[in-house]
């Protein structure tokens, strides 16, 4: 018997917002390492994913959903995406089941015009159509680009995933293990924790409030036998979305508070003390000094 060459590579997914990138990376890494909410732009850098298996490493790259940026982070959120396709090993460009062909999927299938690496439509969600509509939309999106294969999943429930995971296997070449086997992804510890705030944030707030608010981790400090303290401010816009994080009596900056805590401690393994704070910096988002400080680096 021959033994199979160890398999490794990139993957990139892209797709428009709220497709389920992050649900996908999140099950197939077997851990939250990406925050997810019904909200668009809930990514806002780059995170990748590493799935280890017996022959074979994986490195999913999950990107700030491909469109039309209005501002700068935005901005800065698309030119990452499209920056990730030349440099990788193959693309998935996730669709949700429930949504027709749109105008922000072909915009995202100009970007893959000059791209050379091979492209799989994914088609997420499955869960919530009819057979019928899947063949539908399986026939519309064949004409729009030559996809290297169309497979359907739910990423929440898994459905077919092992499947795509098989796929995807097939198309990487011999390679090395990029990351130990335990490492699930290339951030550190203190950017997730920022991020799982900004994820309970977004769960409390409605309209313009998530987009303008970033999460500034300023202190992580572990003693031994004791709780980890973790100082964080949540950064916001204008005075009056300050207000609305505080809520009624602080109520809910408490919520976030303590739904964050929960996460934290999960990811942490210990105990946590989190002490949160709401600060107003004005447009920060279109504010060059601002983006760099709070690691929306060029
Ligand atoms: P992203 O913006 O592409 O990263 O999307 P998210 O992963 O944040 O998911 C957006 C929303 O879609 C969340 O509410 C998910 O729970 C939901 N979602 C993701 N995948 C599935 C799926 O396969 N089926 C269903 N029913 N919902 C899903
Ligand atoms: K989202
Ligand atoms: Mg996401």
């Amino acid at each position: 018997m021959t033994e199979q060459p160890f398999k490794s590579g990139f993957i990139t997914i892209v797709g428009r917002p709220n497709v389920g990138k992050s649900t996908f990376l999140n099950r197939v890494i077997g851990q939250k390492i990406a925050i997810m909410s019904d909200k668009a732009q809930t990514t806002r850098n780059t995170i990748q994913g590493v799935l280890t298996l017996d022959d074979a490493q994986i490195v999913f790259i999950d990107t700030p959903g491909i469109h039309k940026p209005k501002h700068k982070l935005g901005d800065f959120m698309v030119k990452l995406a499209e920056n990730t396709l030349n440099e990788v090993d193959a693309i998935m460009f996730m669709i949700n089941a429930e949504e027709g062909f749109g105008r922000g999927d072909q915009y995202i299938i100009n970007r893959l015009e000059n791209i050379k690496k091979p492209v799989y439509l994914i088609i997420n969600k499955i869960d919530r159509i009819h057979p019928d509509k899947l063949f539908e939309l399986i026939t519309i999106y064949k004409d729009k680009y030559p996809f290297k294969e169309i497979v359907p999943i739910s990423a929440l429930e898994g459905n077919n995933v092992d499947h795509l995971l098989d796929v995807l296997k097939d198309q990487l070449s011999e390679g090395p293990q990029y990351y130990p086997a335990d490492q699930v992804t290339d951030h550190p510890e203190r950017f997730i924790v920022g991020e799982l705030i900004r994820e309970k944030v977004l769960e409390q707030t409605r309209e313009e409030v998530p987009h303008s608010i970033a999460v500034v981790i300023e202190d992580i400090e572990k003693n031994p036998d004791e709780k980890i303290l973790v100082r964080a401010v949540i950064v916001v816009e204008r005075s009056t979305q300050k207000g609305i994080i505080i809520g009624k009596q602080g109520s809910m900056l408490k919520k976030i508070g303590s739904d964050a805590r929960r996460d934290i401690e999960r990811l942490l393994g210990n105990k946590v003390y989190l002490e949160l704070w709401v600060k107003v910096q004005k447009d920060w988002r279109n504010n060059d000094r601002y983006l760099n400080e709070f690691g929306f680096n060029r």
